[in-house]
């Protein structure tokens, strides 16, 4: 019989992943391959092509011990066709395959090459997730808002997560109002799991190094787990060492801490080498054991069956032209500061870089540090998507892009959340220690030495009025812009012009 064609991509790294079942190991032929396409189509942190390509090389030698026949191509193989549709053809005519078959790949360009190949492929559903597209589709259809928090009740119903029976463990969904406890001084968490490179992540370091050492970000030190095992290690410490405090300081930020108490497994969980579902499941064991309280263990259970699922159903439903949004019609140029830039701002400074050193910075950074600016910023919203995308070791578009675009720059016009996550310096303010050493007062609201946060927020909310000031969460904010004298007013709107003229000549802020 003519061999098919097998398509595992650098986030399919799953034994389990729905091609590999399709497949016959006795007729078909998996390809892999590293290619050039994939490594640029946006300036990747070294970090992560590292990480992928190592996993890559490592998952396949498995598949061969395991008796699949494995053409895998690296990067810097001469023959290499430079895209995936382009290895599917020359691996076709030397294998004599018409056929492909391939798990549906995370990101809508590489959909869209896979349907439009000229080689048949057939495109599986990636079932690594709870929650298929049809379920996503019967639960959103009708509804006026999709809203993370009840699609998540489902998925806890669904998975038997935390549940008492049919009511919620300890009698609440969400105990999200314990887990916003700002860093007492001192706070510091463990160290996630660091694992020294082996000889096939030796290998790839020195081709990354050679080939993306120009990129924004740190190749080394280079400690990721790139197999499963060295994924479920880091995944025990974690639950060891941090998931008992994940709860409380879920939103803290302290300088100097790059991780606290989160898990660091994105990078892990979305490249398939932690299954999402057996992570939530140690997670729960510990809590039943006494290991770790409740908010800490509904918390972090609830941001993978409840947002991860959440954002990739409104990835899949929105459709390709989701990354083109932008509602509120922004079009800054993206800051050099993203890009390591100077600053005089400590929140940016410490966000960037550990983004720079690790391709890692935890949500609220994301969110509230590096997304609040640039939002309140007016940043082009798809030069933001491309900076998330590019910079972090756990950014796959179906991801990335409903977190980005969706969640922290409101460009969806409000289909991830109900409002736009902005805020003053006075949220970093509580949440972090990073003010204390800043160039900028916090608590002061106008002049050179205003934090740009004050004076910007402010900005927005007055050039975004007719879109915001009905929604009932923030209409608290425009009666407190309302009731402030109008000469202060001028004096803010005047001072936040001066801070975006200065981005606008590309002057650090
Ligand atoms: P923890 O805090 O330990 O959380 C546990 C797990 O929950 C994570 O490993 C992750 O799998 C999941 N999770 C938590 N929050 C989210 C969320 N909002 N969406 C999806 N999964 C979540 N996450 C990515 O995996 N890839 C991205 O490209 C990505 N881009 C983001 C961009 C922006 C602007 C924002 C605000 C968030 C983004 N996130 C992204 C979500 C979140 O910030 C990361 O999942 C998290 O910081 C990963 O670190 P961790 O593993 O230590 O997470
Ligand atoms: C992110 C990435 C990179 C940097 N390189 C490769 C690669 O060379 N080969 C590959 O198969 N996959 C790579 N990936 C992951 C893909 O970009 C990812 O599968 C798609 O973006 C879909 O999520
Ligand atoms: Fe950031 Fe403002 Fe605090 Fe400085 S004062 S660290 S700019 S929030």
């Amino acid at each position: 019989m003519t061999p098919r064609l097998v398509l595992v991509l650098g986030d399919q790294l799953t034994p389990t992943v729905a091609a590999l079942r399709k497949a016959d190991k006795t007729r078909d032929v998996v390809v892999m391959a590293e290619v050039a396409d994939e490594a640029g189509y946006v300036p990747h942190h070294p970090k992560k092509i590292a990480f992928l390509f190592a996993a890559m090389r490592k998952f396949a030698g498995r598949l061969q011990d395991e008796g699949w026949r494995v053409a895998y191509t690296r990067l810097d193989d001469p023959e290499n066709a430079g895209s995936i549709g382009g290895e599917l053809l020359r691996r076709a005519e030397e294998f004599g395959a018409s056929e492909v078959i391939a798990t549906e790949p995370g990101e809508w360009r590489l959909i869209e090459a896979l349907r439009d190949h000229p080689l048949t492929v057939h495109l599986l559903e990636d079932d690594r997730f709870l929650c298929a597209h049809s379920e996503f589709e019967t639960w959103a259809k009708g509804r006026k808002a999709l809203r993370m928090e009840f699609f998540y009740r489902e998925m806890r119903r669904k998975t038997g997560l935390l549940m008492d029976g049919d009511q919620p463990e300890g009698g609440q969904w969400n105990f999200d109002h314990d887990n916003r406890k700002g860093p007492p001084k001192g706070l510091a968490g463990p160290m996630p799991s660091r694992f020294d490179p082996d000889p096939v992540t030796e290998e790839v370091l020195a081709l990354v190094e050679q080939r993306f050492g120009q990129n924004f970000g740190d190749l080394r030190p280079f400690w990721f787990a790139t197999d499963p095992d060295q994924a479920n290690h880091a995944l025990d410490d974690f639950i060891d060492q941090a998931l008992p405090r994940f709860g409380d300081y879920q939103d803290a930020m302290v300088s100097g801490q790059d991780f606290l108490f989160h898990s660091v497994l994105s990078v892990y969980i979305n490249a398939g080498l932690l299954d999402p579902l057996e992570v939530c499941r140690r997670a729960e064991a510990a809590y039943r054991a006494g290991r770790a309280p409740l908010n800490a263990v509904e918390g972090f259970i609830r941001q993978i069956i409840g947002w991860r699922e959440f954002v990739r159903g409104v990835y899949f439903r929105e459709g390709p032209d989701y990354c083109a949004r932008n509602v509120l019609g922004h079009s800054r140029k993206l800051p050099p500061v993203y890009w390591g830039g100077e600053t005089q701002m400590r929140c940016m400074k410490e966000a960037v870089g550990v983004t720079r050193r690790e391709a890692y910075a935890h949500h609220i950074q994301r969110l509230m540090v590096t997304g609040n600016f640039a939002l309140l910023a007016g940043v082009d919203p798809a030069q933001v998507h491309e900076w998330y995308l590019a910079v972090y070791a756990d950014a796959y578009e179906w991801v990335e892009a409903p977190n980005t675009l969706g969640m922290s720059q409101f460009a969806d016009g409000g289909v991830v959340g109900s409002k736009p996550y902005v805020s003053s310096g006075n949220y970093i303010s509580k949440m972090s220690d990073y003010c204390k050493t800043c160039a900028y007062g916090v608590k002061v609201k106008t002049g050179p030495d205003a934090c740009p946060f004050n004076l910007l927020y402010w900005h927005f909310l007055v050039r975004h009025r007719d879109r915001f000031a009905s929604n009932p969460r923030m209409a608290q904010m425009y009666r407190t812009w309302d009731k402030m004298p109008e000469d202060r007013r001028t004096v803010v709107l005047d001072d936040a012009d001066h801070v975006l003229a200065r981005l606008n000549a590309g002057d650090p802020v």
